[in-house]
């Protein structure tokens, strides 16, 4: 084979392994949307924990909020993984695939503010912890307008 063949047969034997491992993480749609669904609603109930702490309607315990904050932090990883190409449906908004660096973009941006949170749930300094939920549930809402059906 000359050599930019090779590099071609390659170069697409790659892909195809690529787009195969994407659609193989799922067997069908269904999974994927049940998966990032899931993580949604676990990440959702441990942040709903620290917002009723910021909201002064349940007390402040530093583990607890801590705990919360790692779960939200580490969840926060996963469900993009479960929004491939076929997988639309569910609450998704079609935008997410006709758009995908816009929904990306909205996806770090909540990722690194729940990252923050993380770190001042850790630290222990409510003042901080406040703050940075305030900026984590905005950057939520901002995707949710724009990315998930009503
Ligand atoms: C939550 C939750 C969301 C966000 C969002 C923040 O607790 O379930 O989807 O906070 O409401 O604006």
């Amino acid at each position: 084979m000359k050599l930019q063949k090779i590099i071609l047969v390659s170069t697409a034997a790659v892909l195809a392994i690529g787009a195969g491992a994407a659609l193989a993480q799922f067997q069908k749609p269904e999974d994927a949307i049940k998966y990032r669904q899931s993580a949604f609603t676990v990440m959702a109930n441990s942040f709903g924990k620290i917002g009723a702490v910021v909201k002064g309607e349940a007390p402040y315990n530093k583990d607890e909020v801590a705990k919360n904050a790692a779960v939200v932090a580490m969840l926060s990883t996963l469900p993009w993984q479960a929004f491939g190409p076929g997988t639309e449906g569910g609450k998704a908004q079609p935008l997410i695939w006709s758009d995908g660096a816009k929904f990306k973009a909205a996806s770090e941006k909540m990722q690194l503010a729940v990252a923050d949170l993380n770190k001042a749930a850790q630290s222990g300094d409510q003042e901080s912890i406040k703050k940075a939920f305030g900026i984590a549930s905005t950057s939520c809402k901002n995707c949710h307008d724009d990315f998930k059906k009503k």
